[in-house]
Order: C-alpha cells, then sequence, then structure tokens
C-alpha cells in the first residue's frame, strides 16, 4: 500500500495539560516532527460530550471520574496530519500508565498518575475519523504545507 502521508489524528490536551502550562510544549512535539495541523480549538466540554468521546470505555470504574476530571477545565482540540499519524502520535504520547510511560514521551515526561496523564491521542484510524467529527463537526482546515517536500520521501 503506499504511505498515507495524509492520515489525520485527534490530539487533546486535557484539563491538567492546560493547567500546568504544557500546551506549548505538547504543539511543539508534534510541529517539530513534521506534522501539519490542520485544526485547533480550546474548548470547556461538557460532561455529555466526553461521555461521547470515551463511550468505549462506558461501565468501566473509573469511568464517572474520567469524565469529572476531563470537564473540569477547558481542553485544546487539534487534528494533526501526517505520515502514519495515529501510530506516531501513540508513541509519541506513551503509554496510557505512565508508570509504563518511557522518558521522552509526552506522559512519559510529564505525568505521573493515570487518571492525570495531560494528553489523549486517537488509537486507531477509525477512531481518529471518528472523534475529529466529533470535536469538529464545523471541518478542518486545508492549506498547502510547504514543508512536505522537506519531510516526506
Ligand atoms: P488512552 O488514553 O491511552 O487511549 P484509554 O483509552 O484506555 O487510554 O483510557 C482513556 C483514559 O481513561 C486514559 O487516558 C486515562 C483513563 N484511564 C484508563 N485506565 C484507567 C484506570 N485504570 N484508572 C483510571 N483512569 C484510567
Ligand atoms: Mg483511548
Amino acid at each position: 500500500m503506499a504511505p498515507n502521508n495524509a492520515e489525520r489524528t485527534y490530539i487533546m490536551v486535557k484539563p491538567d495539560g492546560v493547567q500546568r502550562g504544557l500546551v506549548g510544549n505538547i504543539i511543539a512535539r508534534f510541529e517539530s516532527r513534521g506534522f501539519k495541523l490542520i485544526a485547533l480549538k480550546l474548548v470547556h466540554a461538557t460532561p455529555e460530550h466526553l461521555e461521547l468521546h470515551y463511550a468505549d470505555l462506558k461501565g468501566k470504574p473509573f469511568f464517572p471520574g474520567l469524565i469529572k476530571y476531563m470537564a473540569s477545565g477547558p481542553v485544546v482540540a487539534m487534528v494533526w496530519e501526517g505520515l502514519d499519524a495515529v501510530k506516531t502520535g501513540r508513541s509519541m504520547l506513551g503509554a496510557t500508565n505512565p508508570l509504563a510511560s518511557a522518558p521522552g514521551t509526552i506522559r512519559g515526561d510529564f505525568a505521573l498518575a493515570v487518571g492525570r496523564n495531560i494528553c489523549h491521542g486517537s488509537d486507531s484510524v477509525e477512531n481518529a475519523e471518528k472523534e475529529i467529527k466529533l470535536w469538529f463537526p464545523e471541518g478542518v482546515v486545508q492549506y498547502e504545507h510547504n514543508q512536505a517536500a522537506w519531510i516526506f520521501e
């Protein structure tokens, strides 16, 4: 299969990441890796919206606490595009539990507790497309990325 240089992933700085002043650092990592920013907004999500985002986890014992935490303040919602954006985004994020996140990853550098792991990233291309629709019903921004010729073969 031809490489998909236009794969998209949904990345979100969680309320603790915003409060701790990590928004710029997280954006800088995706920018400098070579990804193209195609949507971004600061949003204080409702519990109902977050329940849709985390619908797969409904029924887990930590679900009510997760929704409360995610609704406790604004998040930075973003869409990043590039080669293998979903898998590479996950590897940049690190493991769900920061105890297992390698140093050098976002969670491995900035988080200690699974319930305060500062950043979300889509786990599959299918879920990325669903999450992008949920958070950006208005659509993403189309523009030419002038660095592309220096990032892709
Ligand atoms: P990820 O965010 O790595 O995709 P996930 O989708 O399984 O992980 O879970 C979503 C979030 O829910 C996760 O970032 C933190 C929280 N969470 C997951 N497992 C948890 C647990 N055992 N205790 C508390 N919070 C948990
Ligand atoms: Mg997940």
